[in-house]
């Protein structure tokens, strides 16, 4: 029927490049370590891999920050290593979608350096300057109280001393924000997406897309964080008001003309109606987007994320219900995911990480994501059931500059306790972004086979790769009769998923238990065919009488819960 979409059905595969596979001893992934890689993927289910950023950086956010928008970093190969990719891709009938960082870019990008020159430069306006502010005791402070997202202490603007004004730096002072307003610069933008389409890449994850347009006023944002200077502006550039304008503009302009997957980052917007209307089947903007909700299941609402928040599967329900219902009903279209770079293990935040549950745990989840309608998307590592960093780790290993900037918030805040100190390990282990950025697990041999045994990893490798590692699960695919490794149990998921796509991927949903503590059981049926997946969070073995006469024998997982 017409609403099938390969876009719909792909299986993505996201890769962190520099976590990857490291092919040439430097200690850093690299373009041909993703291209030597493609079999393996291939022979799990993949069908596209989104590529988290390669492009020309000086690395302030893990390429995050681009310098040059059709250029590659020299740590990752060349352009002739892109064309090598996309070739032996097409071989295997795989795509490529590359990561869209356009809210931003890199101090050092030419576009800045050219802004930043003067305040008569011709591209002044391409981002975003405002004059300095002084307070009663005539002391400069910034625009306004907006605080920097990668780093709460600080605020979101930053002093340029040359031309004496703030520009806007949302995430880190390395990263300016594009002023969208500029036709000029929503111009340019549009020919960085012609020239990778051009190219042959099939798509783009588009990083903070929602927040490309800012409420002009500039005011402040509401006091919400009593104990912090600045405060969360995602009111204020968040959904703002010209968003869908531009994002329709550049479907009509852009990718209206080419056969694209478009997946929108989305944070801070729960509003239904806005989701439709960058989602819905008439809105001609994005295919989907990535809401935040189950990765926010435990953040205590309405604070900065780095906190912990209890929860059980009744929160997991009704978020799950909430958007498998709303795509159904308003004929949207959904993404699935657990993991990504930004995010800790799965297995450690969902479920029971420990050497006796974590196989279980990685696998009640698997089968959760791949019996659920929408768009799946598996992050590296998550088929291996790879894990947190251990608790021992020294702050020191930590190289994100999210987690460097809360570890110096709390060294500023309590600089004499110890028991806060271990507060702030404590949350980092549970929530930093290097959780996920450890290189992944290959082999058994030194460094888990993610570089040469000679050289250096740029982040240290999880403690745990001799009992972890992919290797060791391709090679024992069924440990015991009937048992599966992770990774083969990925593996007959996701083919299970594409045999009965018409379930999986188009299927109705219905979620059978809405207030059991731990089981999590829904119902997903097509015209001819239907599935209850039962899955239940917690140690305790459960005897649960939801589909009648069936009595079910449930077991695995639970969380933070007994801390
Ligand atoms: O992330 C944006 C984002 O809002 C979060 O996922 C963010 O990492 C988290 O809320 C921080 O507390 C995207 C990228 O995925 C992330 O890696 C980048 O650092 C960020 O944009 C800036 O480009
Ligand atoms: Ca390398």
């Amino acid at each position: 029927t017409d609403k099938h979409r390969w876009w719909k059905e792909a299986v993505v595969y996201q890769i962190y490049p520099a976590s990857f596979l490291d092919t040439n001893g430097d200690g850093w992934g690299d373009i041909p370590g993703i291209t030597q890689k493609l079999d393996y993927l291939q022979d799990l289910g993949v069908d596209v891999i989104w590529v988290s950023p390669i492009y020309k950086s000086p690395q302030a956010d893990m390429g995050y920050d681009i310098a040059n928008y059709e250029d590659i970093d020299p740590s990752y190969g060349t352009l002739a290593d892109v064309d090598n990719l996309i070739a032996e891709l097409k071989k295997r009938n795989m795509k490529l979608v590359m990561d869209l960082v356009v809210n931003h870019t890199s101090e050092e990008h030419a576009w800045f350096l050219d802004s930043r020159s003067s305040k008569t430069s011709s591209k002044r306006d391409w981002y975003i300057w405002k004059p300095a502010k002084y307070d009663a005791d005539g002391n400069r402070q910034p625009p306004n109280n907006w605080a920097q997202i990668l780093g709460e202490a600080n605020s979101a603007w930053t002093w340029d001393e040359e031309t004496q004004e703030y520009y806007l730096s949302l995430f880190t002072p390395e990263q300016p924000d594009l002023n969208w307003q500029s036709n000029s610069v929503r111009a340019a933008v549009h020919d960085v997406l012609r020239f990778w389409l051009d190219r042959g890449c099939s798509g783009f994850r588009m990083d903070v897309i929602n927040l490309i347009s800012k409420v002009q006023t500039f005011v402040d944002a509401e006091v919400v964080v009593k104990d912090n200077k600045y405060q969360p502006g995602d009111k204020y550039y968040a959904n703002g008001p010209r968003l869908h304008e531009w994002l329709k503009e550049l479907n009509r302009d852009v990718l209206s003309k080419y056969d694209t997957l478009t997946v929108g980052e989305m944070p801070f917007v729960r509003d239904e109606d806005e989701i439709m209307r960058v989602v819905g089947a008439e809105s001609s903007e994005l295919n989907m987007i990535f809401s935040f909700d189950l990765v926010d299941i435990d953040n205590v609402p309405g604070d900065f994320k780095f906190t912990l928040h209890p929860w059980d599967a009744t929160d997991l329900k009704r978020i799950v219900n909430r958007l498998q219902r709303l795509m159904l009903e308003r004929d949207g279209w959904n993404s699935l995911f657990v993991e990504n770079h930004d995010q800790p293990r799965s297995v450690s935040r969902y479920t029971d990480d420990s050497d006796e549950y974590r196989e279980y745990g990685a696998k009640l989840l698997a089968l959760m994501q791949t019996t659920l309608a929408g768009t799946l998307y598996v992050y590296q590592g998550e088929e291996l059931g790879m894990r947190n960093v251990p608790e021992s780790w020294d702050e020191s290993e930590y190289k994100d500059v999210e987690s460097i900037n809360f570890f110096k918030k709390y060294h500023t805040l309590y600089p004499n306790s110890e028991e806060k100190q271990a507060l702030a390990r404590r949350i980092m282990n549970k929530k930093a972004r290097d959780n996920a950025r450890t290189p992944v697990q290959w082999t058994s041999a030194p460094h888990a086979g993610f570089t040469s045994s000679d050289s250096k990893p740029w982040m240290r490798v999880n403690d745990d790769y001799i009992a972890v590692n992919a290797q060791q699960q391709l090679s024992h695919p069924n440990p015991s009769p009937g048992t599966f490794s992770v990774h083969a149990f990925w593996r007959r998921a996701l083919a299970n998923r594409k045999r009965h796509a018409d379930v999986f991927v188009y299927g109705d949903f219905e979620m059978l238990d809405m207030s059991h503590k731990s089981v999590v059981a829904f119902r997903r049926w097509s015209e001819d065919e239907e599935f209850v997946t039962v899955l239940n969070f917690s140690r305790e073995e459960v005897i649960w009488g939801g589909l009648g006469s069936l009595e079910v024998k449930t077991w695995v997982g639970g969380n933070y819960d007994e801390d």
